[in-house]
């Protein structure tokens, strides 16, 4: 099975380097490819180096121009992907809140579904260190989308996720809309959409170790009302 961890970074320099270690420990075979929006903290040049070196073959740069958002930057880096052939492909943020420890777990559980979605909401989960308005925030997001959208998914707007590449090939990843917030819930929808397995596994998520938030109450509503423009399309979601 070739799997592929995508990690987008913006201003993530601090983090980047300890994170790729923790992942080749718990998960020696994989690759990794770091798509980064040229990061004024240059982010980049320490994956350049470390994959011009100790992760020669297993690491792979894709520099953008410039902050292009975090959904084009899955998109790009789904495209890498399919191009390449890998089975199983993962999304995961580079500030520790997705800790690599679960990724034998995501690998384990990819064998029998076609999605598999680190989550937060199922027993056993759960967040640390989120102050109340983020905790709010998180789980009322995935209640109001799980609602409208009718999905039994409980954690939708997680993004430690691992796919199937056949998931990303037939609900066709130029076609995901959302560049915010939302993009995690738009790509678990079309995927119970078309009638894929999803499965969810209890992780313990952390705040960011270091570096600046960019959350905020705007990409908060942006996404609400994004729920209601995927549940107003969903027939063209179901693909042939
Ligand atoms: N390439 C790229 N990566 C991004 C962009 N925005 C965010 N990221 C990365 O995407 C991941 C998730 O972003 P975060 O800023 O951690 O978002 P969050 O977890 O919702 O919020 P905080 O952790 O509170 O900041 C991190 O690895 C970021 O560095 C972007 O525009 N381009
Ligand atoms: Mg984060």
């Amino acid at each position: 099975m070739k799997k592929l961890i995508i990690v987008a970074t913006y201003n993530e320099r601090d983090n980047i380097g300890p994170l790729l270690a923790e992942i080749y420990v718990n998960a020696p075979d994989v690759h990794v490819l770091v798509i980064d929006d040229s990061s004024p903290d240059k982010t980049y040049e320490i994956v350049q180096e470390l994959s011009d070196t100790i992760y020669k073959d297993k690491l792979f740069l894709l520099k953008r121009a410039g902050k292009l958002g975090l959904g084009t930057a899955y998109v790009a880096g789904f495209n890498w992907g399919i191009e390449r052939k890998y089975d199983v492909i993962m999304e995961m943020d580079a500030d520790f809140s997705h800790n690599p420890k679960y990724l034998p777990q995501f690998f384990e559980e990819i064998k029998t579904n076609d999605l598999v979605i680190g989550s937060r909401y199922v027993p056993g989960g759960g967040v640390v260190n989120w102050g109340l308005g983020r905790k709010i925030m998180s789980q009322g997001g995935s209640i109001y989308s799980r609602f409208i959208l009718g999905l039994k998914t409980r954690d939708l707007t997680g993004g430690f996720k691992c796919y199937r590449r056949e998931v990303l090939e037939k609900i066709n990843v130029n076609e995901l809309k959302s560049n915010g917030y939302s993009f995690q819930i738009e790509g678990t929808y079309k995927t119970f959409l078309n009638g894929f397995k999803i499965k969810e596994i209890p992780i313990i998520f952390e705040d960011r170790r270091v570096g600046q938030s960019k959350m905020s109450g705007g990409i908060f509503l942006e996404a609400l009302l994004m729920v209601l423009k995927l549940s107003l399309h969903k027939k063209e979601f179901i693909k042939k």
